[in-house]
């Protein structure tokens, strides 16, 4: 007999955890050898027809399907043209998205045998067995714990569920070999569930906290250090909730750092203390990157989403992790929560704007299924797409249009500063006029709107050429935004003369330049390895530029204090610090490097 294991990722860049778990849990403990199983990703972005030949050519027995929100509607059209082909091949899903309410998902689904719902490994290695105990009368279905299946006459029965599995240790290491994840995420679990009960999360749905043991972690980690791959995304739904196992985690890393894997956590800012702090005060800059909930900053709305959090103390620690130059910091807000109006959001939005994260994600409330504020939509009047993500399209405090004014806010949010192109000119434009952040991009988008840009698709020297037509609707020195874009512009390695720029470079540029790039003393205190490299050789990772105020000093001061003076910038490519500080630059007076 031969069985499919598969799934659609919604990137090639991604991978699907459960499927490689499901997968090893079977090899484990498998009684028999006469089930081939194979596993095979696919992405939401190849050709369905292409899958579809691929998945006909394979001649399975059987398959089963891993099926969240981002692939359902993918599935559904490439499956139901598997099973007029192949109609007496059966086939399953598994995963959060038919777990929730197995009995509808597989009610809607005529081409569909069951659903294995809950937690995958048991579950599928009961269905597994059912193949092997495969008697003349057929597979004996009532017998699959986590099974919800249709009988020969078409009835839906639900088996009871499968328990939770109680010794995480006994899931094996998912990745056996790391060939297959090359250019991909890996994504781990260190541990289970969720304390918390986030109205809008799926993992409000499981009870109680599992932790794999920290053997076995520090185990699995030495796997992906020895291998040295760019990051480790953990999934685990509240990382630093049980201190001694994060802190455990987080030192094991620090001391074991083989200076190039990142580890990126996604924990609860209230959470932190001054243990946490310390080994990220010791930790190589860029190994850890933490992804933040913010969600929202609106009392009323905290509370009806159930994230009764202290909101100084949050902030108090985010303003702390940020100082410390150490980490990379992603934060999220969702607009459309109960009791969030849009004046409430562009609040919400300010606050967590002013920490000046590393990204800053404006995500829109999807309705998932399975989570409690799925029942509670009358209540809130939410009008909900029916197409998967099903994302909100209004709601009793917000309205549609408000919404996509916020939709094109995310759009230029993601351009002009999660990109992190513009930091120099945005943040100077911002301190300078005076304008809140969404104002600042509301504006922004009103200016775009005009210039019937908001939807157009324009590339990065548009993208510069419209935010400096933009200063002008703002009151700010003008010459020293157009400097300060300069900067932004040749430090994202872009470069030409553009004539955007208001200056030229100074008179005596290129005779300063050159000597400055002969002048070895002060090259190779901007970095050693220049006083070993040949000048062409140093040029390829440095870009020479001439601007008219001192930057250094305006950065400070936050962009408060500008002093007018001829400077030459040195902008080092060679330092690369993962996402945190991808270049570094240097100012030098002009009599300095003539000298
Ligand atoms: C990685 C991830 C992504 C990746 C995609 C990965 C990929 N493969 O392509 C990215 C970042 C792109 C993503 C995007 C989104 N995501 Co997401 N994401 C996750 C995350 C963090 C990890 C998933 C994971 O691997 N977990 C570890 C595995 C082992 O656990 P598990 O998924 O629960 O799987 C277990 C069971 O469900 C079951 N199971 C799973 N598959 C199968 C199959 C079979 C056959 C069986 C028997 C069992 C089974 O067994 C597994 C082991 O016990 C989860 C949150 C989390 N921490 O889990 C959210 C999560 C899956 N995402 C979610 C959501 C809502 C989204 C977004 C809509 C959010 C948004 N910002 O807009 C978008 C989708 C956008 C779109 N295009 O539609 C929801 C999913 C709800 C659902 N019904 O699918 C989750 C659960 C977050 C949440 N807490 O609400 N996501």
């Amino acid at each position: 007999m031969k069985v499919l294991l598969t799934t659609l990722n919604s990137k090639f860049i991604h991978s699907n955890l459960a499927i490689h778990y499901l997968y090893s849990y079977w090899e484990r403990y498998k009684s028999d050898e006469t089930i081939k199983l194979e596993l095979k990703e696919y992405t939401i972005n190849h050709n369905l027809d292409q899958i579809l030949s691929d998945i006909v050519n394979g001649e399975y027995d059987a398959i089963v399907v891993s099926a969240y929100v981002w692939n359902i509607e993918a599935l559904d059209i490439l499956f139901s043209n598997f099973n007029q082909i192949n109609h007496n091949i059966p086939i399953y899903f598994g995963g959060p998205e038919v777990s929730a309410h197995p009995e509808t998902s597989l009610a809607n689904r005529s081409y569909l045998k069951g659903i294995l719902y809950g937690e995958g490994e048991r579950v599928f290695y009961n269905l597994m067995t059912s193949f092997l105990e495969k008697k003349e009368g057929g597979i004996l279905y009532d017998k699959v714990r986590g099974l919800a299946f249709k009988t020969d006459v078409g009835t839906i029965l639900i088996n009871s569920s499968e328990p939770l599995i109680k010794d995480l240790d006994s899931i094996p290491f998912p990745y056996q070999s790391l060939a297959p994840f090359k250019n991909r995420i890996i994504y781990y679990e260190s541990m289970r569930g969720c304390p918390f009960q986030c109205s809008y999360c799926l993992s409000a749905k499981e009870k109680g906290v599992r932790f794999f043991s920290l053997q076995r972690v520090k185990k699995d980690l030495d796997f992906f250090l020895a291998e040295k791959i760019p990051q480790v995304k953990f999934v685990d739904r509240t990382f630093n909730i049980n201190k001694n196992h994060a802190l455990a985690i987080m030192n094991y890393v620090c001391d074991h750092d083989n200076g190039i894997t990142n580890f990126h956590f996604e924990i609860t800012g209230t959470l932190l203390d001054e243990d946490y702090f310390n080994v990220i005060k010791r930790s190589r800059a860029g190994l850890f990157q933490f992804e933040i909930g913010i969600q929202t900053t609106h009392y009323e709305t905290l509370i009806a989403i159930n994230r009764p959090i202290d909101k100084e103390l949050l902030f108090k620690n985010i303003k702390k992790l940020m100082d410390t130059g150490k980490l990379h910091i992603h934060l999220d807000l969702i607009a459309g929560l109960p009791y969030e109006n849009f004046d409430t959001f562009l609040n919400s939005f300010d606050e967590a704007y002013n920490l000046l994260p590393h990204q800053l994600q404006l995500g829109f409330l999807k309705i998932i299924k399975g989570t409690p504020l799925e029942s509670h939509l009358v209540e809130h009047d939410y009008l909900v797409r029916k197409q998967s993500p099903y994302e909100i399209l209004s709601n009793r405090y917000i309205d549609y249009q408000s919404l996509s004014l916020l939709k094109d806010v995310e759009t230029l949010l993601e351009v002009y500063y999660n990109s992190q192109k513009f930091r120099h000119s945005i943040q100077y434009a911002m301190v300078a006029s005076g304008i809140k952040a969404s104002q600042f991009f509301l504006q922004l988008r009103t200016f775009y709107e005009k210039q019937n840009k908001m939807y157009a698709a324009i590339n990065i020297y548009e993208r510069f050429e419209l935010l400096n037509l933009f200063q002008y609707e703002l009151e700010i020195d003008h010459d020293l935004f157009n400097d300060l874009l300069k900067l932004d512009y040749y430090l994202d390695h872009l470069t030409g003369n553009r004539t955007i720029f208001h200056y030229a470079e100074q008179e005596n540029f290129n005779f300063n330049r050159n000597k400055l790039i002969k002048n070895k003393d002060v090259l190779s205190r901007v970095n050693s390895r220049f006083a070993n490299m040949s000048t062409k050789e140093i040029l390829k990772s440095i870009t020479l530029i001439s601007l008219r105020y001192d930057i250094i000093e305006l950065v400070k001061t936050g962009y408060n204090h500008v002093i007018l003076k001829d400077k030459l910038i040195l902008i080092n490519f060679e330092f690369s610090n993962y996402q945190l500080e991808p270049y570094q630059y240097h100012q030098f007076d002009y009599d300095e490097t003539i000298k």
